[in-house]
């Protein structure tokens, strides 16, 4: 077998992270990013670094910060402004062929801006202009509902809360956010088994945890400061394993910036294994570990007789599932599952984390669910060192929803809502991004408007969102950084250009702080510390405040800009309107690193439907991806046989051979694939940043990551070039490529490409059922080998 070239250095050490931001930028915007750095994720007057949602450590080092974070905030510190110069060279037509690279390092949206169609170009507009255009737009729509407002996660509470409540009281729920492409099957699976769809875990935890396995989850590159938790963990003796088709490098080895040891080279072994499972395989090797444990008595009966509800249907259902569609379903060997079960049965603690690579699947209700009962099975929720950890992406993702944006708001946050500031809510549920870009397609959405975020681009089937953007009354974008999502004007297009999370907010009432809430239920303030790039940018809850006061006008009763000026008066409201934010403003100062939200499960406490926590059997079958792939096999075959037969009817001579036949049959089966998209750390979601992925040895991005056996077994090469295709649910073809066949440790049944460039191949109904989560990790594809004629021709 040929050697895959692995990376052998350490992750996250100090010389990663200087030549990285400084290869990254310009070096003014460097040093902006390094004087910020210094303070951030620090008690007093530190910023929450707008990188992740993993919270900062207890002990709070004298820096805590990572590679991830010093680009993103290398990012939002740029010097280069995307200003009315910047736009009055280019036309949108030209800037529609930008690549996302190139419109990141285009700079900071520094002025609000329009679009004039019949220069093709934005240009200036005052904020009051817009505000009225805003305004004048909303009113004239048939319902509140042809609106949709959608939120990314990097939006503190302050304002998410102002903005919800503008979008309710303007008359609709339609509130998609990020979370609905994200940890969806997340909030949805906990919520229902656990009462909560949280985290049951504190950082705490991990320091007494015995057993750390991690599912679909990268943390080298889109966590890193999660590495110094596992490397601590390691060393005390808890093992950790990583369950992933792809065997990420930067898991390896770590280097602590923070341990002069380890500048010189020392560093942590961190994984104990990886388990290389099929794509999509989580809920079949899930299966497998709970049958062995069931079946050997190695559950806590006492735990799942006091505390639980559900577990008959469950183990009936587990003893229906053979070993063999186990096995098939995972691609991991009966001993070997048995091997990681008897480490759970003997695991007086154990921690599980999760990330994308278990939710973003038709299946990732199952996957979630599947974790939780095995946690719930061994009795780890609510005890110290186990639980459930999902690890969410963006810095407040989690906060927005606790701040209400949700498009399917509970009946007791809408009634919450309606007492606190006297004015009806509407009762409907609203869209999500999924039903939400399906409305926008056919043309039942005429005004958009985003807070952050790169809608079109983050969801499935771009080009059709864009396109739909074009027949839009009004699109509006609240943002620091253009992007492809506001290239695609309708009537009337505004970019509203708004200060960061690292700069300083100043009102008429001083200085602001606002708040963020990390992915273990933890309330942190955050305040900026540099001088905002540009004097017209606004505060976004300056901006919500505005389109309320021209919206509602005075006959508000709600103190919009009170509000927008003094997060102190926005906060009374919060502790008024949402449970557990009693005390807000005492709390927040009281202490220095901000106060935990009560979670009940933590304690035993059940706020589910029955009472209890709920086992769930899952919808789909353990084999659901194998056995998509064997039936796209055999039509692949039909297919060419009948291509071949009508061939044949033409020239009477070509007769095919039971041995050409078989070969077909080889061929195609070898060319059926599961495609999953992942990140590099050189990206922050659709925000490029460079082309360089260390730990996957490339530097560029339109690469197809491979196996080397596999590329061999089809008699193909590395550097070869290869199309992706895929029939969608509606058995349209959709195409990606090419793309450069590029040598992975990657399961067998699995490629990869890189987010969000893939983006079209989806279609907007393959998705989870519950929790509508797109199928961003799992799409059975067809590869196809491009040949060097072909290529110059299109060339
Ligand atoms: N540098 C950087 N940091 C980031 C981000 C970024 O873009 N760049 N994005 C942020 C956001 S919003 C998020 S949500 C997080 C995402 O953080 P992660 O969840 O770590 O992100 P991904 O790279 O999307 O995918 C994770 C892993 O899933 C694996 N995977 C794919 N299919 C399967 C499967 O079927 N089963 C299993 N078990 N694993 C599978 C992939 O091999 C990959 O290693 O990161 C956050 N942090
Ligand atoms: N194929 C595939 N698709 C995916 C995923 C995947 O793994 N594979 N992952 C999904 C996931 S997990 C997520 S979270 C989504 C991400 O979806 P989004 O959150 O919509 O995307 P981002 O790229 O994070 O948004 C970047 C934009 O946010 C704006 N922005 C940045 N900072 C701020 C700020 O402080 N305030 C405001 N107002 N705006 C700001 C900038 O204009 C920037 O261009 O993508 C999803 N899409
Ligand atoms: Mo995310």
């Amino acid at each position: 077998m040929r050697k895959i070239p692995i990376y052998k250095h350490p992750a996250a050490g100090w010389s990663a992270l200087i030549s990285s931001a400084r290869k990254l930028m310009d070096y003014q915007a460097f040093l902006r990013g390094s004087l910020s750095v210094l303070s951030s994720n620090q008690p007093k007057g530190g910023f929450d670094c707008p990188g992740c949602a993993w919270p900062d450590h207890k002990s709070h080092k004298a820096l805590d910060v990572c590679e991830t974070g010093i680009k993103v905030l290398a990012s939002e510190a740029m010097s280069i402004r995307t200003d009315a110069k910047f736009f009055a060279r280019h036309t949108v037509t030209e800037l529609q062929g930008w690549t996302g690279y190139e419109l990141e390092h285009s700079g900071r949206l520094s002025e609000p801006m329009h679009y004039d169609a019949a220069q093709d170009r934005y240009v200036p507009i005052s904020w009051e202009n817009a505000y009225v255009r805003i305004a004048e737009q909303l009113k004239k729509l048939d319902s509140p509902d042809e609106a949709m407002f959608y939120t990314s996660g990097r939006v503190t509470n302050e304002p998410a809360f102002m903005y919800q409540l503008l979008v309710r009281c303007f008359g609709t729920n339609n509130l998609p956010d990020c979370s609905n492409m994200c940890h969806e099957p997340t909030s949805v699976m906990l919520g229902k088994q656990l009462g909560l769809g949280k985290a049951t875990v504190i950082l705490e935890d991990f320091e007494q945890a015995k057993l750390i396995i991690m599912f679909g989850q990268n943390p080298a590159t889109n966590h890193p400061r999660m590495l110094e938790m596992l490397a601590h963990a390691h060393k005390q003796g808890c093992r950790i394993l990583s369950v992933n088709p792809m065997r990420e490098q930067g898991l390896k080895a770590f280097r602590n910036p923070q341990k002069p040891t380890h500048l010189l080279g020392n560093s942590d072994d961190m994984v104990d294994d990886v388990i290389q499972i099929q794509i999509g395989g989580d809920a079949a090797l899930l299966t497998g570990m709970a049958k062995w444990l069931t079946k050997n008595g190695k559950v806590n009966s006492d735990f799942i007789n006091t505390h639980t509800s559900g577990y008959e249907a469950l183990d009936t259902w587990l003893r229906q599932q053979s070993w063999e569609d186990v096995v098939r379903g995972c691609g991991i060997s009966k001993e070997e599952i048995i091997s990681i079960a008897r480490l759970v049965a003997e695991s007086p603690g154990t921690i599980c984390t999760w990330g994308m690579g278990i939710t973003q699947h038709v299946q990732g209700d199952d996957n979630v669910a599947m974790i939780t009962n095995l946690l719930l099975l061994m009795g780890m929720i609510g005890i110290d060192g186990g639980g459930a950890s999902p690890v969410r992406g963006h810095s407040n993702v989690q906060g927005d929803r606790t701040m209400g944006i949700h498009e399917r708001p509970s009946q007791s946050l809408l009634d919450s809502m309606e007492k606190t500031f006297n004015h009806p809510m509407p009762q409907e549920d609203g869209f999500d991004v999924i039903n939400g870009a399906k409305a926008l397609i056919e043309g039942k959405i005429k005004a958009f408007m985003s807070m952050g975020g790169n809608y079109a681009v983050a969801a499935p089937d771009t080009s059709a969102i864009q396109q739909a953007l074009t027949s839009n009354q009004l699109n509006v974008f609240v943002a620091t950084k253009l992007n492809e999502t506001m290239l695609y004007p309708g009537v009337d297009n505004l970019i509203l250009p708004c200060v960061s999370r690292t700069e300083r907010l100043i009102t008429t009432k001083g200085e602001q702080f606002a708040t963020i809430e990390d992915s273990m239920c933890k309330i942190v303030a955050t305040q900026g510390r540099l001088n905002p790039i540009s004097k017209t940018l606004k505060s976004e809850a300056q901006i919500v405040a505005d389109i309320a006061t021209h919206l509602f006008g005075s006959e508000s009763k709600i103190p919009w800009q009170a509000m927008g000026a003094d997060f102190d008066v926005t906060r009374d409201y919060i502790a008024q309107a949402i449970e557990g934010f009693e005390d807000f403003n005492q709390r927040i100062r009281a202490e220095d690193r901000g106060f935990y939200l009560y979670h009940p499960a933590r304690h035993r406490e059940w706020h589910t439907e029955s009472g209890k926590a709920q086992f769930e059997v899952p919808k789909y079958p353990i084999t659901y991806v194998a056995t998509q792939m064997a039936e796209r096999t055999s039509k692949l075959v039909a297919d060419s046989k009948h291509a071949n037969s009508l061939n044949s009817d033409v020239n009477d001579a070509q007769s095919i051979s039971i041995d050409d036949s078989q070969n077909q049959a080889q061929s195609s089966e070898q060319a059926i694939w599961q495609l999953t998209s992942v990140r590099s750390h050189d990206q922050f979601n659709t925000m490029i940043f460079g082309f360089q992925d260390r730990y996957r040895q490339t530097d560029r991005r339109d690469v197809l990551f491979m196996h080397p056996d596999e590329m061999r077994r089809l008699g193909w090469q590395k550097g070869d070039t290869v199309r992706v295709l895929r029939q969608d649910s509606k058995g349209q073809q959709r195409t990606l490529g090419p793309l450069i066949l590029t040598e992975m440790d990657i399961a067998a049944n699995a490629v990869a490409t890189y987010y969000p460039e893939c983006n079209d191949l989806i279609d907007l109904d393959t998705h989870a059922p519950d929790s509508r989560i797109p199928s961003y990790k799992s799409l059975t594809v067809v590869l196809e080998r491009v040949s060097a004629d072909e290529l110059v021709a299109s060339a």
